[in-house]
């Protein structure tokens, strides 16, 4: 169903899209908030791969989280070991993070590959740049969600890895979704153009009406912000303002 390009520095899919006949059935508004990767490591000060601005959206988040309307609440982390095949220092010394690019093959399948960013080292397993950030309302979460334990492959999403032919690595974050019968998904965190946008466009592959609430989430590139965001927008998921009727009616 999917197939991934190797010429393009961030992977896309380039698909016809097919969305979940579970979800596509439901009806009602069952609604649920996925808060990801609110990490040390992807926050100002501090963070190895620290998001511009990414603590001002904490405010916005919290009181999403404090909100009755949603059916779940989940929260996901970035969760490398150190071998893992995003960091830029695990292909040479010379290797430049944010700029360089690697081409992963899928360990069970190795005729598909594709092209990903490499990164400097961030939420190493365990260690406090992976902990979610203290101001995060966390005792409002129904579950948190584990990504990119797998050390060769990258994994943006919080669903699977981006090769699902076979699927290497499920988080099982679907099958709470499909579960809790679940309608609507509202995605925010960090970052919009990586993980954000991934995991809303892998909800919307679902089955899933899914939002992206713009001004719950910040770009590791925002001058990018405007492009990437109708890329988002051509796979069926919508960026919502929190002035706009999708976000009123939560
Ligand atoms: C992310 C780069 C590498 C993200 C995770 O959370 O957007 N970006 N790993
Ligand atoms: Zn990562």
């Amino acid at each position: 169903r999917h197939h991934f390009t190797s010429n393009q520095s961030l992977f896309s899919w380039e698909s016809v899209h097919c969305d979940h006949p579970r979800a596509m059935a439901r009806e009602g508004f069952r609604p649920a908030l996925l808060v990801v990767d609110m990490q040390e490591d992807f926050c100002p000060p501090s963070g190895t791969l620290a998001v511009p601005n990414a603590r001002t959206i904490l405010p916005l988040i919290n009181h999403l989280l404090s909100l009755p309307t949603f059916t779940l609440r989940i929260a996901t982390k970035d969760w490398h070991p150190p071998t893992h095949i995003s960091f830029a220092p695990n292909h040479s010394p010379t290797t430049r993070p944010f700029l360089d690019t690697t081409t992963i093959t899928n360990p069970l399948n190795p005729q598909e590959t594709y092209t990903t960013h490499l990164w400097p080292i961030h939420c190493l397993q365990d260690t406090p740049g992976a902990s979610l950030v203290p101001e995060l309302n966390t005792s409002k979460l129904d579950h948190i969600i584990h990504k990119g334990q797998n050390p060769q492959v990258e994994m943006y999403s919080a669903f699977y890895s981006p090769l699902r032919n076979p699927t290497i690595s499920d988080s099982g974050l679907a099958k709470i979704l499909h579960s809790a019968e679940i309608t609507h998904v509202y995605v925010v965190g960090l970052a919009a153009d990586y993980c954000v946008r991934c995991t809303a466009e892998d909800a919307k592959m679902e089955g899933f009406k899914t939002y992206i609430i713009e001004e719950g989430t910040k770009a590791v590139d925002p001058e990018g912000w405007e492009k990437c965001k109708a890329e988002i927008e051509g796979k069926g998921v919508k960026v919502v303002s929190i002035g706009g009727e999708e976000v009123k009616r939560l």
